[in-house]
């Protein structure tokens, strides 16, 4: 079965204001959006419900983090079934951006995303190398070893609930997308790590998507790889050009 085209847009901590938010839902709203596309949108999580209410109901929204434990002491964090519970059924974890500014590992990323898992969640999983490791000749042992824990904290059966985001660290919010080919590479890295560490048929069903300085512009290229099954938008998101990444296929 061909893999489903998912746009995600990441607004990270941003615009400033609910109407700011609420004018991107109704770009969304107006828009004629491919059909055949899977559109989440993560907005902070404080606006998740609100702007969930106003959405329609064909583009899905999706919390940017969770923390592993049900309940508890534990300020400032959001559980995995609270957002489950509120219906909010997609969650983003290993960001670059919170794996350097709040040292998450990839053992933190593994066991948050098996409690989203067990919480009926599903998740974008992000991973990505950096610019020295890049240089280095490491993308591919980097990746592999964020993805390692994921592997082993899941069932093979679990990974159609996994959109994996292949996000280099070089690329993301710095106008320095990755090209096509090297996106493409890193892609099939994946999906043999994948075959050889799952299963040849989650490597063939998992969705694996770009992200870093994606635009209107560059996605269209980005989008006819084999191995490039949608996009983690985080600047573009914000504008209406969102629109014209969700249709990129067409
Ligand atoms: C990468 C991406 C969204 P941007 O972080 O996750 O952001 O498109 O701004 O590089």
């Amino acid at each position: 079965m061909p893999r489903q085209f998912f746009v995600g847009g990441n607004f990270k901590m941003n615009p400033a204001t609910r109407d700011a938010k609420v004018a991107l839902a109704k770009t969304l709203n107006d828009a004629t959006l491919d059909d055949s596309v899977e559109v989440v949108i993560a907005p902070p999580s404080i606006y998740l419900i609100p702007l969930q209410e106003v959405l329609r109901k064909d583009v899905k929204v999706s919390a940017q983090n969770c923390y592993f434990k049900t309940s508890g002491a534990f300020t400032g964090e959001i559980s995995p079934s609270m957002l489950a519970d509120s219906r909010i059924p997609y969650v983003i974890l290993g960001h670059s951006e919170r794996r350097t500014l709040f040292h998450e590992t990839s053992v933190d990323v593994a066991q948050k995303t098996r409690a989203a898992i067990d919480a009926g969640l599903s998740v974008i999983l992000c991973v990505g190398e950096t610019l020295a490791q890049r240089e280095a000749g490491e993308t591919a042992k980097v990746v592999q070893e964020q993805l390692d824990p994921v592997i082993a904290a899941l069932k093979p059966q679990e990974w159609s609930k996994i959109v994996i985001a292949y996000e280099p660290v070089w690329a993301i919010g710095t106008g320095k997308v990755a090209t096509s080919a090297q996106a493409q590479e890193a892609h099939a890295d994946i999906r043999t790590y994948l075959s050889s560490n799952v299963s040849s048929e989650v490597a063939e069903s998992t969705r694996i998507i770009y992200g870093g300085s994606v635009t209107a512009s560059n996605c269209k290229e980005l989008s006819q790889q084999p191995d490039v099954d949608g996009f983690l938008v985080g600047g573009a998101s914000l504008k209406p050009e969102f629109v014209n990444i969700i249709n990129a296929k067409q």
